[in-house]
């Protein structure tokens, strides 16, 4: 019984088949639990959200939703483009969609289904926390919700920023590591990528927090972590499987 964590796939449908065929999921046995970010970047978003789709009719899969789903949600149930959205890849993912329910609608409603059923966050029987972004350890999960709304948890990079020492700003540095050791028994994010913090493609661990985000958006890998024996397994660089796509 394995409980396995995912980073952000950011449309790299050949990251995510490379890494999911090297855990080798057990049916009934080993959870799946998705950071968010499935989307923009890469250009397979139909293929990834399809594979998702199809990943979780056969295993125990938890979705969380990350930011740039929510971008995608949006103009899947609104038809309309957050201003923000296609300069941060989203041009990838607002060209496939597109195509792909233009010339049949009811995809767009199978699509949507996924967007709709994503999690907020997850908390397991073990007191474990996997989100996108973060929140704020000074309030519980429901007065973050309440104070900053739903955002913070698929934005938030504070949580990250205060326990790496980037901005300690205003706060006491004991109390507030204090406070989130005690908010969780250990947290698992996505959203900021390790490569900013250190150029060894693992996840990065501080405290509490795990950092699992290790760039399948960009050039760095993605990747797959068992949470209670922490082996990992990694995808190729992301930009070998698509050696002809640039980034705008
Ligand atoms: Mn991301």
């Amino acid at each position: 019984m394995r409980t396995i964590v995912i980073g952000d796939i950011h449309n790299n449908f050949f990251a995510l088949n490379d890494v999911i065929t090297q855990i080798n999921p057990v049916i009934e046995e080993d959870t799946l639990i998705f950071l968010g970010d499935y989307v923009d970047g890469w250009p397979d978003c139909s293929r990834t959200l399809s594979y998702l789709q199809s990943l979780d009719k056969i295993y125990n899969c938890i979705f969380i939703k990350g930011n740039h789903d929510v971008y995608a949600e949006t103009f899947l149930s609104t038809g309309v483009c957050h201003p923000d959205w296609k300069n941060n890849g989203g041009y990838s993912t607002y060209d496939d969609l597109l195509g792909k329910f233009e010339s049949n609608p009811e995809q767009r409603d199978i699509y949507l289904k996924f967007f709709k059923k994503l999690h907020l966050y997850y908390i397991d029987d073990n007191n474990n926390l996997f989100i996108h972004g973060g929140f704020d350890p000074e309030r519980t999960l429901s007065k973050n919700k309440k104070f900053y709304g739903e955002e913070i948890f698929y934005w938030d990079r504070d949580l990250v920023n205060k326990l790496h020492n980037k901005d300690l700003s205003g706060i006491k540095t004991d109390e507030y590591i204090k406070k989130v050791k005690n908010s969780f028994n250990e947290i698992y994010v996505g959203h900021t990528t390790t490569q900013q913090y250190d150029s060894e493609l693992k996840p990065l661990n501080f405290y509490n927090l795990w950092m699992v985000d290790t760039g399948a958006g960009w050039s760095g890998k993605l990747t797959a972590m068992d949470i209670d024996t922490k082996e990992i397994w990694q995808s190729n660089y992301g930009n070998i499987y698509y050696p002809n796509w640039k980034h705008l």
